[in-house]
């Protein structure tokens, strides 16, 4: 299982490169959600697209979803998943949004579910931060702020064809 043992290879390198930056005390509550370590990843100078990720915990005992998301970085943000087609790992936009189930945890990841900004308008620079919206069907929408983080973070996620996320 490669992918697997990137994908934790991936996490590890991540949680070396950023020890104890502010996302990590970082939680935001909308709702019965309760929304943590929002986090981008750093692109190239001229990449047209990048990735978000960020983890949402559903208290409450009704499901809810996550719709829709927005920022100023990219002229549209869609929510997309990692799923396997054949023998390849490829990205697709989830047309009906995340389904947060109650009472659990829905992580956003590199490798997995993910924000993906298109159409970026600057670069995103490790160390920087910019606002998300998020928007969920029961719960409403919030601002998050996600902070850049290196490049290398998600190196698990690769995909054969489409340049993938600017790397
Ligand atoms: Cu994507």
């Amino acid at each position: 299982m490669p992918f697997l043992r990137n994908l934790k290879l991936a996490i590890a390198l991540l949680l070396l490169a950023l020890p104890s930056p502010s996302w990590a005390e970082e939680a935001y509550q909308l709702g019965d959600l309760s929304i943590t370590m929002p986090m981008a990843r750093a692109t190239l100078p001229n990449a047209p697209v990048g990735g978000g990720f960020v983890t949402v915990t559903n208290n409450g005992t009704a499901d809810d979803r996550l719709i829709s998301a927005a920022s100023d970085v990219a002229g549209r943000v869609e929510i997309h998943e990692m799923a396997m087609d054949g023998d390849v790992m490829k990205m697709r936009e989830l047309e009906e949004g995340l389904l947060i189930p109650a009472g659990e945890t829905v992580v956003l990841q590199p490798g997995g579910y993910h924000l993906m900004f298109m159409k970026l308008n600057s670069a995103l620079v490790e160390g920087d931060a910019f606002a998300v919206t998020l928007v969920f069907e029961d719960a409403g929408e919030i601002d998050v702020m996600m902070t850049v983080g290196p490049r290398t973070m998600g190196t698990g996620h690769k995909m054969k064809g489409t340049g993938g996320h600017g790397s």
